[in-house]
């Protein structure tokens, strides 16, 4: 299964059209590629041609499910993959010349300092759990004014409603991609939009990824969203189905080429797979411990820089 992945990256880095990007680094890319993964089993899609923390990508979704969009509770947890970008706007704020691991440290040590500058703006986590609403008030006078509902949609909840009291809709899904906030966010949704679809017994999901790094993001993203179809599963009681990748804009950076070469030159091994320590009482519940990984075997970690 893996080898789907080995060949996406072979395949971008040999025929993807040189591309200028937003990050200036420059990349290849295709357009429209597609992974498809059986979970049936509890496979995970962990890949194992270089070891990937998933440690890290649980802490980030079970930290996108609260609805929280700043990094401190993240890097209390240890996951610094989302510091790039505010230390990029202190840095461009402020002229200061901090380092990141002295950013980070003063995110966690000052409250007031992470929310004037820990925040990412209304990304994943906002949008998935508290959508904007605005509801009519009753104002005098003939016109209508609105205010801003506290809490908003919460599409996590919907969606699990919706599995569980109609599984043949054809409604399943969430995004991030709210048009109007897009300008206040560090980063708009790279996984943009989830769909899920019930037959027979068994829960699949389709993401569609608009902006995908083959190299780094990737590998994240797919474990990602299977991890939420096994957690959706477990909570609507179905079993797993399939997991199918759909890819838009799909990348390699050019200043992967050390990464492409030594990971195309490792072997693939079996997957590993998935468990769940116990039945949390709701989608919202799961904490890092339930999550039971086993059989992973993989290469070496390989380094690799990020554009931000
Ligand atoms: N921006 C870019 N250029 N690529 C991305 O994959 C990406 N993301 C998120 C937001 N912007 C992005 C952030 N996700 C790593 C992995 C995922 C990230 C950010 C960084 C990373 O550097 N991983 C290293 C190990 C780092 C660690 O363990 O701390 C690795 O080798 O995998 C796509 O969602």
């Amino acid at each position: 299964p893996e080898q789907q992945y080995l060949d996406l990256l072979d395949r971008v880095w040999r025929e993807g059209s040189p591309r200028r990007d937003r990050t200036g680094v420059g990349t290849r890319a295709l357009f429209g590629q597609t992974i498809r993964v059986d979970l049936s089993d509890g496979t995970l899609p962990l890949l194992t041609t270089k070891r990937v923390s998933w440690k890290t990508i649980v802490r980030e979704l079970l930290w996108f499910l609260t609805g929280e969009t700043n990094i401190r509770p993240l890097l209390q947890a240890g996951v610094t993959i989302w510091s790039d970008w505010p230390l990029a706007k202190y840095r461009r704020e402020t002229g200061e010349e901090i380092t990141q691991q002295d950013f980070e440290a003063r995110i966690v040590g000052d409250e007031a300092f992470a929310r004037r500058w820990g925040d990412l703006g209304p990304v994943y986590g906002a949008q998935w759990r508290h959508w904007p609403l605005f509801v009519p008030t009753d104002a005098a006078g003939g016109e209508t004014l609105y205010r801003r509902d506290a809490q908003g949609i919460d599409q996590i909840a919907r969606l699990v409603r919706d599995i569980r009291t109609n599984p043949s809709s054809r409604r399943l899904m969430f995004t991030g991609w709210n048009v109007a906030e897009l300008d206040s966010m560090a980063l708009p949704p790279c996984h943009t939009t989830y769909q899920y679809f019930v037959a027979d017994g068994r829960l699949s999901g389709l993401l569609h990824q608009r902006s995908c790094d083959v190299g780094l993001g990737v590998p994240y993203n797919l474990v990602t969203a299977a991890l939420l179809i096994r957690m959706l599963a477990q909570q609507c009681d179905l079993e797993p189905g399939e997991f199918v990748w759909f890819g838009g804009d799909v990348h390699v950076y050019e200043n992967h080429a050390g990464l492409v070469a030594e990971q195309l030159s490792r072997a693939p091994r079996a997957w590993p797979t998935l468990r769940f320590a116990r039945r949390p009482a709701s989608i919202l519940d799961y904490r890092f411990e339930d999550f039971l990984i086993e059989g992973y075997e993989p290469h070496a970690s390989i380094a690799a820089p990020i554009a931000v």
